[in-house]
């Protein structure tokens, strides 16, 4: 978990955007989760399954939702919606298709991308594409920053063929990687727009606090002390309390630690104001933040819990690709065709 560079261009850690609804509108702070209902469809057939209560069905680690039934589902767009996809991972076909399900409309939806745009799957120039065009915001994914870094060292280093791995500044540097590829076939436009993503999307609506990134957040560090390599990548957090991307390390999923930070942060808060702890800055704590939607973590499939939110559900490997609406709060998913094996 590397985060120095020495000629990336630094991520821009954090983009604030405010949006209205009509409160009436919107889901109570704090319950978010609580009420999400879940459509999965099937891409083969069209057919919706409904889960009304996800919460209280264990959708984790590739397990069937038995309760499902079949349902017609009518998806009518309301004013204005804010569409979360978990990583889409080049698979153009699936994105596209689920913008047509949600009856996308650019003048009133606003989607946004959890990160991994680009990587292991088919068509990562088409989505980037895509997302210019319909006016995506995304945050930033470990798979769009190794892409990055690949096309500003390509640029260094015009001209010279990339032989061996003497001299890369960067451990996951691969020659024969599709990184490089990408990097290599990417347009101007391309690099901008993926340059341009910030690693922490907050978005403000008049009940809500939701942030967007791609792995997670460490819920001992203030939003502007997180470290961008971190937020990029982690999925669990060591009973020490040192975030890293491989569950094999051990300690526990970093939602977990998060959501007993937010209930912890809670507890410390009193009617002459909030208490704020050590280690937490004055600009958010865990406590008030109502959710956390990442992406990332495809081998734990939909992570439903109390304040965040996982939608990376495997697109890419045949599975799901899902998106969360705001403020219906509802989750659709979307079978995809298998692109890549898992690693
Ligand atoms: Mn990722």
């Amino acid at each position: 978990m590397d985060g120095s560079d020495n000629f990336a261009e630094r991520p821009l850690l954090l983009k604030e955007i405010c949006s209205d609804f009509d409160a009436t509108d919107e889901p109570d702070s704090k319950k978010l989760t609580k009420s999400i209902k879940l459509f999965r469809f099937s891409s083969n057939d069209g057919k919706c399954k409904i889960v009304e209560n996800p919460r209280e069905v264990d959708l984790s680690y590739g397990k069937k939702i038995e309760e499902a039934r079949d349902v017609t589902l009518e998806l009518k767009a309301k004013d204005r919606r804010i569409l979360f996809f978990g990583d889409i991972h080049g698979c153009i076909n699936e994105f596209n298709r689920m913008l047509e399900m949600l009856e996308f409309n650019k003048s009133k939806d606003l989607v946004v991308l959890l990160g991994d745009l680009v990587g292991k799957g088919p068509s990562p120039l088409e989505v980037i594409d895509r997302a210019i065009e319909i006016g995506a915001i995304a945050v930033r994914g470990n798979h769009d920053d190794l892409v990055l870094r690949w096309r500003n060292y390509l640029d260094k280093h015009e001209g010279e063929a990339v032989m061996g791995t003497d001299g890369f500044p960067y451990s996951d540097f691969r020659v024969n990687g599709e990184h490089i590829n990408i990097a290599r076939m990417m347009d101007e436009i391309h690099y901008q727009y993926l340059l341009s993503l910030p690693v922490i999307l907050k978005i403000k609506t008049s009940r809500n606090v939701i942030i967007g990134v791609h792995a997670g957040l460490d819920p001992s560090k203030s939003l502007f002390k997180q470290d961008c390599s971190v937020i990029m990548r982690m999925r669990n957090i060591l009973d020490g309390g040192n975030p890293v991307s491989k569950k094999s390390l051990g300690g526990a999923p970093w939602y977990d630690v998060w959501n007993k930070a937010a209930l912890l942060t809670v507890d410390h808060s009193n009617s002459e104001g909030k208490v704020v702890e050590e280690g937490y800055a004055e600009d958010l704590l865990p406590c008030d933040i109502d959710l956390i939607v990442y992406g990332h973590d495809a081998g734990r499939e939909l992570q439903i819990h109390e304040r965040t939110l996982g939608l990376d559900s495997g697109a890419v490997y045949g599975k799901y690709l899902s998106a969360y609406v705001y403020p219906d709060n509802s989750i659709i998913q979307l079978s995809s065709n298998k692109y890549s094996e898992i690693i």
